[in-house]
């Protein structure tokens, strides 16, 4: 049984920056399930393209991995196969978790604590940013999907899930509001709404369709699609 996301629910007097820290990991699965439109279809379809494009002999990486939802359910479509499966992220809090999760499902997933921008990526099938490159400085973006793509096999996909902007300022009202109405109608409050807000202000910072698919283009990825969209997020699949 996961917590209620209960944070932001009264006033908080001085809101301090959004962090990944043992209060947020405790309520994390309801949060992300009540705030992200269509999370729990962009997880199962992570691994149903995983299950198609994951090589024998190859990795597949999860990078910013959580509780590991990504990479159990790519685990669960590769069940039987010769596949190292890597999960990464920098917080200590949740890599404790997600071990907690591993085991309680016998599920053998190589854990690292340690930022993406760092890790060591090589041989890779399938490797999985869902909603985790928003939180990389803008100007170690490029660099870490190069190294993504230069460490892939040819034939393989990176599935990137984002918060988008829209360069269309009428979209992006409507967008954010469509959004806001989603969290509403999960039970949020105005108050949750607004202080989970300000609390992401300059830690989370998306960016258009158009920067994403130009980036993943100039990193050598021949074919990007976005296979999924609701509202202001989105999901690409990049093909090398
Ligand atoms: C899911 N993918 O359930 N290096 C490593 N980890 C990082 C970094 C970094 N530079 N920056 C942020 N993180 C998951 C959800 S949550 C998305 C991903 C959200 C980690 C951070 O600690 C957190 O666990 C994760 O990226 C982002 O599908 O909460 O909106």
């Amino acid at each position: 049984m996961t917590k209620t996301d209960d944070i932001y629910s009264s006033p908080h007097r001085e809101l301090q920056r959004f962090a990944f820290d043992e209060q947020v990991v405790e309520v994390f699965p309801d949060m992300i399930q009540r705030s992200v439109p269509g999370y729990a279809t962009i997880i199962a379809m992570t691994g149903v393209m995983a299950g198609r494009y994951a090589k024998d002999g190859s990795h597949c990486y999860d990078l910013g991995c959580s509780l590991g939802a990504s990479s159990l359910a790519i685990a669960r479509e590769t069940a039987e196969r010769d596949i190292r499966l890597i999960g990464v992220d920098n917080s200590a809090a949740m890599i404790e978790r997600c071990r907690d999760y591993c085991r309680q499902s016998n599920t053998t997933i190589e854990l690292r604590c340690e930022a993406i921008q760092d890790t060591e990526i090589s041989n890779a099938s399938v490797v999985v940013l869902n909603f985790t490159l928003q939180f990389v400085p803008e100007r170690e973006r490029q660099a870490l999907c190069q190294r993504i793509c230069d460490a892939m096999r040819p034939g393989g996909i990176l599935i990137l899930s984002e918060k988008i902007k829209f360069a269309d300022d009428h979209l992006q009202e409507l967008n954010t509001e469509l959004h806001h109405a989603f969290k509403r109608a999960n039970g949020y409050s105005e108050m949750e709404v607004a202080q989970k807000r300000s609390a992401l202000e300059n830690v989370l910072i998306p960016e258009t369709l158009s920067q994403h698919q130009q980036r993943l283009k100039s990193c050598g990825f021949s074919s990007v699609d976005v296979w999924f969209q609701c509202f202001n997020f989105a999901s690409m699949v990049a093909i090398k």
